[in-house]
């Protein structure tokens, strides 16, 4: 293609992060898609660790193909970064981030349900909460405290009509990503200010849908629709309440930095 071949560079290897996650499962079906691939793997570790590696490539100016996603931090940190074209379609254009209720919650506890149908922020919110979180080496429960007290008209829309309740248990259930912490916190303290009890758990993907389909966790504001959580959502599909999107917006790919000399999945070579 007259590209830089970068094949060697980075061994066959694409740089990711936590096996159970939906950016994994997806980039594996990547593999299997796309002939440039043939023979690639996709190295799991943890995103931690896929954002040392990728703060060392950029600081040595080398290679690295990482599975990338907004919102994040990342772009803010480094935003000489570009998603690679994805002509086949594998990662989708953009993702929604849904609600899901387990069955019986709208009845249950109605003023619960009630908020968390009424919850729905902007990249921007989720974003901002991240980074000042990793800017200032900040709790992101502590960072989505102040949100909460900074944003009073956005958290009155949230909780219109919901009535103040004492005591009542809630269980969030969540993945362990910044993204999902920075909403699950919100959200948690928003309930605590109508009198729930709230307990957010965060856990892999597949137990975020086994939970809620089997009533073991109320709901989940994690859901990454319609590709990332497409097999998890599919499994469960019928047993869960889908109570749509709290975010916009949201996008998952391959990601390098821009001095790479490749603009799309099929620039890479088996
Ligand atoms: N992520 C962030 C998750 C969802 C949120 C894209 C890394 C994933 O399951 O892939």
């Amino acid at each position: 293609s007259g590209k830089t071949n970068y094949s060697e560079a980075v061994d066959y290897s694409i740089t990711g992060i936590e096996p159970g996650a939906g950016i994994t499962v997806t980039t594996e079906k990547a593999i299997k898609k796309y002939d440039s691939l043939k023979g690639w793997n996709l190295e799991q570790s943890s995103t931690g660790a896929m954002m040392t590696k990728l703060g060392e490539a950029i600081d040595k100016e080398e290679p690295i193909i990482i599975t990338g996603w907004n919102p994040h931090w990342m772009f803010a940190k480094y935003p000489d970064m570009k998603y690679l074209d994805d002509p086949k379609g594998v990662y989708g254009k953009t993702e929604l981030i849904k609600t899901l209720a387990r069955k019986g919650l709208k009845e249950d506890k109605p003023n619960a349900y009630k908020l968390l149908d009424q919850f729905h922020w902007e990249v921007e919110d989720m974003e901002s909460i991240m980074l000042e979180a990793t800017e200032t080496g900040t709790e992101i429960a502590e960072v989505a405290k102040k949100w909460v007290e900074e944003h009073p008209d956005v958290v009155a829309e949230w909780t219109k009509g919901v009535d103040d309740v004492d005591g009542t248990e809630i269980e969030l259930v969540s993945t362990p990503w910044d993204s999902e912490r920075a909403s699950a916190n919100v959200v948690a303290e928003v309930l605590r200010s109508k009198g729930f009890n709230v307990t957010v758990t965060p856990v892999d993907v597949a137990v975020v849908f086994e939970a809620i389909a089997k009533g073991d966790g109320d709901a989940t504001l994690a859901a990454w629709m319609p590709i990332t959580h497409k097999d998890f959502y599919e499994e469960y599909e019928g047993q869960f309440e889908d109570l749509g999107e709290n975010l916009k917006g949201a996008k998952i790919g391959l990601v390098v930095p821009e001095y790479m000399d490749i603009d799309s999945i099929e620039d890479l070579q088996p």
